[in-house]
């Protein structure tokens, strides 16, 4: 009896699977392999984007794995060149923007499976078919092995164990916590990082130009990060307030008084 259905309840406490995910997903693919990065055009992406749906359709969203992940990952692969792989933690806005302006380095968001699902939202239900536009998990207060992020851990951790020569990782000394070891740089992305390829990572530590300080590699969350690769003989340098993204940021701000002078 149709009229005497109780409305849908949000079974979790996160925001639902973005409305035309599949079609968005597909279209920054052939989007992604036909014109950011043609030599990937021989991609099937009618393939990618099933093997996406398949990774996480009639099964428990709070109950996902890397091996649901598998045929995608294999689907996916993509050669990233040495010397040109940066990652970032808690500067989102700002390594997209310097990575725009410098198309040589890839971010994770510049590689053909990281450009698909930035920015979205899925999860399927185990009784249904049908992905879940109603509500997923979130990752705090229903379940941290959700099928969004399980999916960014699984590519987290194969773009750091691609990478090769030296690594760059944007980080923010604008906060208490520039190195977080809780974040999937700090958990995932720095403990892949192959020792054999990678003789080096070099921190870049921005600051926001309007509460600019002194020396952030001195941070004492940086001494962390560094202990933390010594140990897995990957040499580490920090610099401070690295030129290029002062700059970047004085793009958008030029009247600043840090962005007149010293130029
Ligand atoms: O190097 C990059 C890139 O390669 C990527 O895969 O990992 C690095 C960036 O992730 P990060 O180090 O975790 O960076 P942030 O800035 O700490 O987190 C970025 C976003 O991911 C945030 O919006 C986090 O959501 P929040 O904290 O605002 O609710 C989110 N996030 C972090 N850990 C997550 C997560 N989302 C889902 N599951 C998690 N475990």
């Amino acid at each position: 009896l149709m009229w005497h259905q109780p409305p849908k309840h949000k079974e979790w406490k996160g925001a639902g699977t973005t409305a035309h995910f599949y079609e968005i997903i597909l279209g920054r693919c052939y989007t992604y392999t036909q014109i950011v990065r043609p030599e990937l055009g021989h991609k099937d992406c009618s393939k990618i984007g099933k093997a996406f749906t398949n990774a996480f359709l009639s099964k428990d969203p709070c109950s996902s794995t890397e091996q649901d992940y598998q045929p995608l990952m294999e689907l996916t692969n993509q050669t990233v060149p040495c010397n040109k792989t940066l990652l970032w933690s808690k500067t989102r806005d700002l390594v997209h923007d310097y990575a725009w302006v410098q198309p040589d380095l890839f971010t994770l968001e510049d590689t053909l499976l990281g450009y698909m699902a930035d920015g979205l939202t899925w999860c399927g239900d185990p009784g249904s078919n049908e992905m879940n536009y109603q509500s997923c998990p979130d990752w705090r207060k229903d379940c941290s092995n959700n099928s969004v992020s399980i999916f960014w851990n699984t590519v987290s951790k194969r773009f750091a164990g691609d990478a090769c020569g030296v690594v760059h990782v944007l980080l923010n000394g604008s906060i208490r916590n520039t190195f977080d070891e809780k974040s999937t740089f700090g958990r995932v992305e720095v403990f892949n990082l192959h020792p054999e390829k990678v003789h080096m990572l070099q921190a870049w530590v921005v600051q926001d130009i309007r509460t600019i300080s002194s020396n952030s590699c001195s941070n004492s969350s940086i001494k962390d990060l560094e202990a933390i690769l010594s140990k897995r003989n990957i040499t580490f340098t920090c610099q401070d307030n690295y030129r290029p993204i002062r700059l970047l940021q004085c793009v958008k701000d030029p009247e600043h008084s840090s962005c007149r002078s010293e130029i």
